[in-house]
């Protein structure tokens, strides 16, 4: 039987003023953009994360990183939002205050109409140059690869949140205080475990906020949120959104600008 919407997480919905939801990599799962983690289908599972995901590495083997990273560019380039990311477009324009923090790099929640949104661990679509960080969308053409910056020669890189590196600051900070003062807080399709990500939940749960984690799988969030909802994304949030504010459930573009 499908797992009903509890009545107690409408009426807290319905009333909240600001509303905050921190997503992962499993609301894009049903986009067809692998996760990291799980067991069979993640990208941790093929590959290693110390190899491809840390400055080290990157300075070990620059080639190898941008290669994974231009061909997990084409895989996002070529996906589409899902009624998960429609879900929480829709959900912005019914609350009064509502910040979208995401861990995904892959841009598909702007694509689904999401505004008010800091990406924690930044756009696998942008460039910076690895040397200081500046944003290149220009380069000329060559063989070389990662090609180089043209303003100082540096390689360049993905503009993403390696281990190891700082969040960017403002986006962070956002997240932070959005977590703080929400009324209700959602965690949708994260394993909770990379920090300082993990702890935002845990600061909206310790400023008083009703907490909610949409995930078919537990994880270490689950014991202490009010409400969980065991089943995918693209699933439960638009039932949720559908049930909380009925006539408005959005699986796709047209019905969240009509
Ligand atoms: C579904 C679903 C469906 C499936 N519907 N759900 C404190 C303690 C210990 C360590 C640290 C600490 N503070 C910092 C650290 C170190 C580190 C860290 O947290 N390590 C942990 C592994 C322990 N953190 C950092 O280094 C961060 N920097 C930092 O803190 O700087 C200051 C500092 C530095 C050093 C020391 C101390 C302080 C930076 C973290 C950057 C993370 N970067 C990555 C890669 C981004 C670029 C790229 O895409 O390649 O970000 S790693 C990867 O994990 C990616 C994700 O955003 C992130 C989170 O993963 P996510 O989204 O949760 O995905 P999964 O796969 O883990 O989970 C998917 C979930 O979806 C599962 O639960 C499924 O069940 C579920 N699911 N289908 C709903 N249909």
């Amino acid at each position: 039987m499908q797992e009903s919407i509890p009545e107690a997480l409408v009426n807290a919905l319905r009333a909240a003023r600001k509303v905050a939801v921190l997503t992962g990599a499993g609301v894009s799962a049903e986009s067809g953009v692998p996760t990291f983690r799980e067991a069979q289908t993640g990208l941790w599972a093929q590959y290693d994360p110390q190899e491809l995901a840390t400055p080290s590495a990157f300075r070990r083997n620059p080639r190898l990183v941008w290669e994974w990273y231009a061909w997990r560019r084409e895989l996002v380039t070529q996906a589409q939002p899902n009624p998960g990311h429609f879900a929480l477009a829709a959900m912005e324009q019914l609350v009064p205050e509502f910040t979208l923090i995401t861990q995904n790099v892959d841009g598909l929640h702007a694509r689904a109409g999401n505004q008010n949104m800091v990406e924690l661990h930044g756009n696998i679509l942008r460039i910076k140059c690895s040397a200081d960080g500046r944003l290149v969308t220009d380069w000329p053409p060559t063989e070389e690869v990662p090609p180089r910056c043209p303003q100082c020669g540096s390689y360049l890189r993905p503009d993403v949140v390696w281990f190891g590196e700082n969040l960017p600051y403002e986006a962070l900070a956002t997240a932070v205080s959005a977590a703080r003062a929400c009324d209700v807080f959602l965690a949708v399709g994260t394993s909770a475990i990379v920090q300082p990500a993990a702890s935002l939940p845990l600061e909206a749960l310790q400023a008083g906020a009703v907490t909610v984690e949409i995930n078919p799988q537990t994880t270490p969030l689950s014991r202490h949120v009010a409400f969980v909802l065991a089943g995918p994304a693209g699933e439960f949030l638009p039932r949720l959104v559908e049930t909380t504010w009925p006539g408005t459930a959005a699986t796709g573009p047209a019905e969240i600008f009509t």
